[in-house]
């Protein structure tokens, strides 16, 4: 009898690993923005030397920083922790209040801006509205680096920030026109329901000509909402203060997964959560790098036979231009 083709477990055989499904809710991790800012950084430091000054982390992900920072990148919170050295500051993805270009200006500082462009967008729409007379309610989170920015568009006292329902059920504008613009990053459900509240109490409320949540942030939480409901739990990859990371754990659990969490990268994470299970998702939030996301699939695979599956709910192709001083020259062609 041919004992090979069926062979019988042997007491030095490992059990097998008990099957799980991971769903991958695409798109998920870099955004364009992100990958301008970090690009951004990069090309400074080929183009000026080391060191490059950060200002507050470019993206908010400790992965990348201290990538970066093994390339020669120096990250500070403030300009004044820079010394007169005469190399380059860069601010990062979130945005700077115009105190912060001002200050630098003053200190004939160079610095490259790693803004992204859908966040310098709102800087402006808030400009625009404040132009035209209209007292501002921004819908964000207190102290986050991209509201502090986009308040820091207008003088003082020309937006009053809304955090939540409650705020936008009781907040006591100055009389007058009044518009509204929101940080990037919010959950989409959470912001229409601010939304209602105000547009209820203050009918005239003017409107951003385009939305402000941004692209990835609307793409990566409709891709969670698709997979949530066939997972019994779901792994969000990312930085416990990145807003729009932190927004996709939530909503995970408000699409209808039992459990959701929020994980640095693989090592952070602890496969035996999955015990038990069949079908777990994972996501990242716009500044996760996807090598952390495989992180984490190896470390299921070292519990699991995992079978993979993408679910993809929009294509993105948007790439935005860098800044003026760091895209390369055209080179002259001879003939
Ligand atoms: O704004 P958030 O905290 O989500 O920032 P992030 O660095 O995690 O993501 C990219 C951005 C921006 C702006
Ligand atoms: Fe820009 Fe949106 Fe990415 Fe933030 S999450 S960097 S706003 S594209």
């Amino acid at each position: 009898m041919d004992q090979t083709a069926n062979p019988r477990p042997t007491g030095l055989q490992a059990p097998a690993k008990p099957p799980l499904t991971v769903l991958l809710a695409g798109p998920r991790g870099f955004c364009a923005g992100v990958d301008r800012a970090i690009k951004i950084v990069e090309l400074a430091i080929e183009r000026y030397g080391t060191p490059v000054y950060v200002r507050h982390e470019i993206v908010h992900n400790r992965f990348v920083v201290e990538g970066l920072q093994a390339k020669g990148a120096v990250f500070v919170e403030e300009l004044d922790e820079i010394p007169d050295d005469g190399q380059p500051v860069i601010f990062s993805a979130h945005g700077v209040p115009r105190s912060v270009p001002a200050a630098a200006d003053a200190r004939q500082m160079l610095y490259l801006d790693a803004t992204c462009p859908l966040v310098s967008k709102v800087h402006r729409e808030a400009e625009r509205h404040f132009a035209g007379g209209s007292h501002i309610l921004l819908i964000g989170h207190a102290g986050h680096p991209e509201v502090v920015g986009t308040m820091g568009q207008l003088p003082p006292g020309a937006v009053t920030l809304v955090e939540d329902a409650e705020q936008a059920a009781t907040v006591q504008p100055p009389p007058g026109p009044l518009a509204y613009a929101t940080q990037t990053t919010l959950s989409v459900d959470d912001t229409a329901e601010v939304l209602d509240v105000l547009r209820r109490r203050f009918p005239e409320l003017s409107a951003p000509v385009k939305e402000d949540i941004c692209y990835a942030t609307t793409n990566r939480q409709a891709a969670v909402k698709a997979i949530a409901e066939r997972c019994e739990l779901i792994v969000v990859v990312g930085a416990a203060n990145s807003s729009n990371s932190v927004r996709l754990r939530e909503v995970a659990e408000r699409a209808g997964c039992p459990r959701a969490v929020l994980v640095p990268r693989g090592r952070d994470f602890d496969p035996a959560l999955a015990d038990g299970l069949r079908t777990i998702g994972i996501s990242a939030g716009a500044s996760a790098p996807e090598v952390l996301v495989e992180e984490v699939v190896a470390r299921l695979r070292e519990r699991f036979d995992v079978t993979i599956e993408d679910v993809t709910v929009a294509e993105e192709k948007i790439i935005f231009n860098l800044p003026r001083p760091l895209r390369t020259p055209r080179t002259a062609t001879v003939e």
